[in-house]
């Protein structure tokens, strides 16, 4: 990904997490990161999500962390380069929350 990643200034997270947090995003205690869960009808679902979810991803060169059990995906993002949220976990939630509206 071009450029450096910085951690989103006070001004920046006004503006870009109301959004996020409308929808389900929340701030991570004790880490700058944001967290979400997802829950599907089925696995065959929550997979076909986690797959459209880790193309895009890998094209980014910017990953989620995140834990499956069944039709449950929980969702970590933060930049490991920048050591908190950048503007990559934003794009990346949008992103996110396309694919997931589009299966559900
Ligand atoms: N994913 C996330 N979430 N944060 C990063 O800082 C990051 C990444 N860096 N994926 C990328 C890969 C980096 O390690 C490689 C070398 O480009």
């Amino acid at each position: 990904m071009a450029g450096k990643a910085h951690r989103l200034s006070a001004e920046e997270r006004e503006q870009l997490l109301p959004n996020l947090r409308a929808v389900g995003w929340n701030e991570v205690e004790g880490r700058d990161a944001i967290f979400k869960e997802f829950h599907f009808k089925d696995f065959n679902r929550a997979f076909g999500f986690m797959t459209r979810v880790a193309l895009q991803a890998e094209k980014l060169d910017h990953h989620p962390e995140w834990f499956n059990v069944y039709n449950k995906v929980h969702i970590t993002l933060s930049t490991h380069e920048c050591g908190g949220l950048s503007e990559r976990d934003i794009n990346l939630a949008s992103f996110i929350e396309q694919v997931a509206a589009s299966l559900s």
